[in-house]
């Protein structure tokens, strides 16, 4: 496996709860590089175009409300195998079936206020990380 980019959000429940700094510990443990960080507040506009993949489904709604209730923290990622692992730091979407140590079975309270995202394929990732991170901003 080859050096992979990825890119992850802390999400508002996270961020207010003051949970970003043990986040940011679990994800460099695990051996991330941190190429590109922002703390910034998404728009209605933003929330929908981001999660624009789930526009059809019942939670979509409820989704767009919570990205944009308060601050959070954008990370474009680096390591090898960066998706996958990611993934595997972060834990399952639901924290009812997360496994212990992952960040969302520390950090989640349900499937809609689950702590983190992380791109699920590296064609996601080449769309995320420039919807945050102009190319060139990267280190
Ligand atoms: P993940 O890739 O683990 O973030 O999960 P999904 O892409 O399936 O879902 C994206 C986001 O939609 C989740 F992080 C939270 C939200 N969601 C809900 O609010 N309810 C659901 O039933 C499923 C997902």
């Amino acid at each position: 496996m080859s050096v992979e980019r990825t890119f992850s959000i802390i999400k508002p429940d996270a961020v207010a709860a003051g949970n970003t700094g043990e986040i940011l510990a679990m994800i460099q443990k695990a051996g991330f590089t941190i190429l590109g960080m922002r703390m910034t507040r998404l728009s209605q506009a933003q929330a929908r175009a981001f999660y624009a993949v789930h526009k059809e489904r019942p939670f979509y709604e409820g989704l767009v409300k919570f990205m944009t209730e308060g601050p959070i923290v954008v990370l474009a990622l680096e390591r090898e195998d960066a998706i996958k692992q990611l993934r595997e730091v972060m834990g399952a979407t639901n924290p009812a079936n997360a496994a212990e140590g992952t960040i969302r079975k520390r950090f989640a309270t349900n499937i809609e206020r689950n702590a983190i995202h992380g791109s699920d394929a590296p064609e996601t990732a080449a769309i995320e990380i420039p919807f945050f991170f102009p190319t060139a901003d990267l280190l």
